[in-house]
């Protein structure tokens, strides 16, 4: 049917599951013509809002046009859509962050209420019903499963010659009768090619042809191409001394242009033969096996920039056979992320003296994406490592601070920061050893004066009889660096 009729069965409060992982496999049609409907319905004075529940993030198709609209009641689990940024912060919209892995568990568990529809778009449907997964597959099989009606979109744009690339892993029981997963190599197969969908519950079949959003990645600048060296230097000594194999152990990056210099700068080394356990499959990531540096990569979503995308459509025998796609669940959990020892590598907004990470909340209080998968890796990897520029906004921001506005990674999951400026490796440090060689290694140095000082006279209260020197801070002073930012557009003063 069309996607006009295939969005009328969407009904106000419903709670919808949709396909879509950074860009990549999200339906393209039934999300705005339901943002039609739902526009409509409130210039007839009716209200229309939904849940939307994603993999991760979409596009501006889906989360643009429904926020755009206010069709959105809440969202979960992670956006980095500016429309819906904006709405959420303006408080016209619920969001739940949560942790990627934790998703498809808690609606098992009813946590999160009854899913109604599942809206998921997939590359075709098979004469036994069985269904070939796109570009990505997050929360798609929990969708499937659970959702009382489903409207599927094929979508012609994908390759059939995805077909065998997945891997869904029908074995998670509900506790207490659940089973270890039996990953024991990035590239293990425990699951299946297709998705399973009971027939009944189909609706609709909406038929398009239509690309992902492939976003063009900028060339990284001097500050993530030092970050990259940092880290790269580290790797080397981490070699050396015995503590990672030669070709390292798999690889997990987060999103965004620094993660993608430090797999460039990995792919001009000496390495062979590494492996990656990731969420997202970058271009760095196609480059590095391509070249042979990478031997096989598990994720559970293609990101690739459009000239990413043209290699892989052209290429796609050679990178089948070096890719699995798996569902979210499986790709970020924690109990394979243990098992296989990733060296886990995040973005972060900012990270206070003592190690704890900030990676969602501008000054404490305004989203920027969510936690994404972050969480899931930084805990359980072997090797967790959080990096960002040293400042933000020309260096009006200092991106090391006295205390985190917000903190998603605590200091007792963070193990190495990275700045333009160092690394500080905080491994085995207590809190006071960690404020000073975070303060010197990765501060920026126009701040390095203002968080000692803070240091010394939090150290000093202490002493003056208060203890305290644990982990020493001045309550009223703490977050005074960011109220100043708010009131003046400035960390510091002056
Ligand atoms: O703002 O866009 O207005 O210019 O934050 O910052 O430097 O471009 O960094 O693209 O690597 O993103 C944490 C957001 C970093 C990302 C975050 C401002 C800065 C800019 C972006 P503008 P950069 P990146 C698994 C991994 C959570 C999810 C995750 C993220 C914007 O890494 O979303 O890790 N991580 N997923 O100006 C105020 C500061 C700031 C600041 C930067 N201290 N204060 N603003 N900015 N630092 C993959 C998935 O889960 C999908």
């Amino acid at each position: 049917m069309s996607a006009e009729q295939a969005a009328a069965l969407i009904h106000h409060g419903d709670h919808v599951g949709m396909s879509g992982f950074t860009g990549s496999g999200y339906p393209k049609a039934v999300p705005p013509a339901l943002a039609r409907h739902i526009e409509a319905a409130n210039q007839g004075g009716q209200t229309f809002r939904i849940g939307v529940w994603t993999g991760a993030s979409t596009a501006p198709e889906l989360d643009g046009a429904l926020a755009k609209v206010g069709g959105i009641e809440m969202r979960l689990p992670y956006q980095s859509d500016p429309t819906c940024r904006a709405r959420i912060n303006a408080g016209e919209m619920e969001y739940v962050d949560i942790h990627l892995s934790h998703v498809a568990q808690f609606v098992w568990f009813g946590f999160l209420g009854k899913l109604n529809v599942a809206v998921v778009e997939v590359a075709g449907i098979r004469e036994d019903g069985r269904l070939i997964p796109a570009s990505s597959l997050g929360n798609n099989k929990t969708w499937l499963d659970l959702a009382d009606k489903v409207i599927l979109e094929v979508n012609s744009q994908h390759p059939l010659e995805l077909e065998g690339m997945h891997d869904i892993y029908y074995g998670t029981a509900l506790p207490p009768n659940r089973r270890p997963i039996p990953v024991l190599h990035p590239s293990s197969r425990i699951g299946e090619r297709y998705l399973h969908v009971d027939p009944d519950k189909v609706v609709a079949v909406v038929e398009t042809h239509l690309p992902d959003r492939h976003t063009a990645f900028t060339p990284p600048d001097e500050a993530s191409n030092r970050i990259a060296g940092h880290i790269l230097e580290f790797l080397e000594h981490e070699i050396r001394i015995g503590r990672l194999p030669p070709s390292l152990l798999p690889l997990q990056s987060g999103v965004g242009n620094t993660t993608n210099a430090v797999l460039a700068g990995l792919d001009r080394g000496k390495y062979r033969n590494l492996t990656a356990y990731t969420e997202v499959l970058q271009d760095g990531m196609l480059e590095m096996l391509r070249s042979g540096t990478l031997a096989f990569a598990s994720a559970t979503a293609l990101s690739l920039s459009p000239g990413g995308y043209r290699e892989f459509i052209e290429h796609l025998d050679f990178y089948r056979q070096r890719i699995v796609l798996r569902p979210q669940e499986i790709s970020n959990h924690p109990e394979v992320i243990r098992r296989l020892g990733i060296i886990s590598m995040n973005g972060m907004i900012e990270a206070d003296i003592y190690g704890n990470v900030n990676s969602t909340h501008v000054m404490g209080t305004r989203i920027m994406n969510g936690i994404g998968g972050s969480g899931d890796f930084a805990r359980n990897a072997y090797l967790s490592i959080f990096m960002t520029a040293s400042t933000a906004k020309d260096g009006a921001i200092s991106c090391i601070v006295p205390m985190a506005s917000h903190v998603d990674h605590t200091e007792h999951d963070v193990q190495v920061i990275v700045t333009e400026q160092g690394l500080a490796d905080l491994r085995g440090l207590a809190p006071r050893q960690r404020s000073k060689l975070l303060i010197e290694r990765c501060a920026h140095p126009a701040y390095r004066d203002a968080l000692t000082d803070y240091v010394e006279r939090a150290q000093a209260s202490g002493r003056a009889g208060r203890g305290g020197l644990h982990t020493p801070h001045l309550l009223q002073e703490a977050l005074a660096w960011h109220q100043r930012y708010e009131d003046t557009g400035r960390m510091l003063p002056g």
